[in-house]
């Protein structure tokens, strides 16, 4: 598993030079408090977060709730949203890193197959992994809004906007979680 430092530390021990360009590192730690703050956003809005991506893809696929369905009977739709909470989970962290490693090795790694092999189907699991990246990057850039939140709208920032780089970041994090499951 590597963080920002680790990696610079890695790049360079690979073309055996010093830690040169600190350019990078300098911008993580100047950003700091803004990605603490982004990974609090998320973190703390993680079981909303969740069950929303679920019960929305449901919404849009309720024969996954139905006999035969992978959501069916509630032993499987328990173990859906347990995985909604564990990639969620391993999201954050690579967002507190500053690197996807420990997202890649720990939560990706073989899931693919091991979905194949259970029959969860991988356009479905997409699709509320697309939700969570929608919400979580709202919560992490202060953009939520009160037509996307409904009553349970609650504006606790005022810097709307302006964790674009990080909340791009968070996105890809998302991202890179459909590719290794499509
Ligand atoms: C450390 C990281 C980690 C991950 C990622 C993980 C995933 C994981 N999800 C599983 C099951 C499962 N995952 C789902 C998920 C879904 N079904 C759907 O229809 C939806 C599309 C989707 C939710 C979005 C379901 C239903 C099962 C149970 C399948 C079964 O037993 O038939 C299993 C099989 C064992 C078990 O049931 O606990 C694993 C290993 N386990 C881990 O330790």
């Amino acid at each position: 598993m590597l963080d920002a430092f680790s990696r610079a530390v890695v790049a360079a021990d690979a073309s055996t030079s010093p830690v040169t360009d600190l350019s990078g590192l300098k911008a993580f730690v100047a950003e700091g408090n803004k990605r603490l703050d982004a990974v609090n956003a998320v973190a703390s809005n993680a079981s909303c977060i969740v069950s929303d991506a679920i019960a929305g893809m449901i919404c849009e696929n309720t024969g996954l709730i139905q006999a035969g369905g992978n959501c069916y009977p509630n032993r499987r739709m328990a173990a859906c949203l347990r995985d909604g909470e564990i990639v969620l989970r391993y999201v954050t962290y690579a967002l507190l890193a500053g690197d996807a490693s420990v997202l890649e090795d720990r939560c990706l790694n073989g899931l693919k197959e091991t979905y194949a092999a259970l029959g969860v189907p991988a356009t479905s699991t997409a699709r509320a992994v697309q939700i969570m990246k929608a919400s979580s990057c709202a919560h992490a850039n202060g953009t939520q809004t009160e037509a996307q939140a409904g009553a349970k709208f609650k504006k606790n920032r005022d810097d709307q906007g302006l964790c674009n780089e990080l909340t791009a970041e968070l996105g890809g994090y998302f991202d890179r979680v459909i590719s290794a499951i499509s």
